[in-house]
């Protein structure tokens, strides 16, 4: 008997596991400020004369904003000092928060105030899981900084998505166990942190067709199918 149970559980996947908890990635999963992010980006290399475009923008998705300088700085024609990379990542993060200031409830979709009401309906909790250090400001320019059970950030971690600290760190938050936890992103890395972190995962956007996902979600009311 005891053999039988043994077996079954090995047997069990992680989709099979009853899933208490969501943990949304922010930017280009509730709002659509990754687009912000690209064109502070664009802005920030345009004006120093180094090449940028939407698919190295791809490669920004969930890393944090030191990485992503990093990253943008492989085109450049000549290496920068730490100063002036602090200074860059204040120039893209002012362009950044003014596109920001500009939010307002309305650009929240329908779809996903009504999806995450009804999560909530039917008892999960909720989280966000996101590397920005701006999420608290996003969350009250669109109106829902006390909508969340917890929130995880790039203010708290120490290591960025693809790492899962900030998806570990959320569930803990949650009281929950990683693998009772879904992981909704829009980045490879947010998914590669989930699945490095036990969690299942469901890709949206840019990580949609992405291989490693346990769901793909045409939709954003798609996660209500998968819990
Ligand atoms: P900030 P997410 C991530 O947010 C973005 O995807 C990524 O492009 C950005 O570099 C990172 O936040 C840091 O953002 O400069 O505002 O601290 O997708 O994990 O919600
Ligand atoms: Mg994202």
């Amino acid at each position: 008997m005891e053999l039988v149970r043994s077996i079954r559980s090995a047997e069990r996947t992680i989709s099979d596991m009853q899933i208490k908890g969501i943990i949304f990635d922010l930017d280009g999963v509730i709002c659509s400020t990754d687009e912000f992010h690209y064109k502070a980006w664009k802005k920030m290399a345009d004006d120093e004369g180094i090449y940028f475009d939407k698919e190295i923008n791809e490669r920004l998705r969930g890393v944090s904003r030191a990485e992503s300088l990093e990253i943008i700085l492989e085109k450049a024609s000549r290496t920068y000092s730490d100063e002036e990379k602090t200074q860059m990542m204040e120039k893209k993060n002012q362009l950044y928060r003014d596109l920001l200031s500009e939010m307002s409830e309305r650009n929240v979709t329908d779809e996903v105030r009504s999806t995450l009401e009804e999560l909530r309906a039917k008892g999960l909790k909720l989280a966000i899981g996101s590397s920005s250090k701006n999420t608290a400001y996003i969350l009250e320019r669109i109106g829902l900084l006390s909508f969340f059970d917890d929130v995880s950030d790039g203010t708290i971690i120490s290591r960025s998505k693809p790492d899962p600290e900030v998806f570990i760190k959320a569930a803990g938050m949650l009281h929950l166990k990683n693998d009772e936890c879904i992981v909704v992103e829009d980045a490879k890395a947010g998914i590669d942190a989930a699945v490095s972190g036990g969690f299942a995962s469901a890709g949206i956007g840019s990580a949609k067709d992405y291989s490693k996902c346990t769901y793909h979600l045409d939709s954003f009311s798609d996660v209500l199918a998968v819990v």
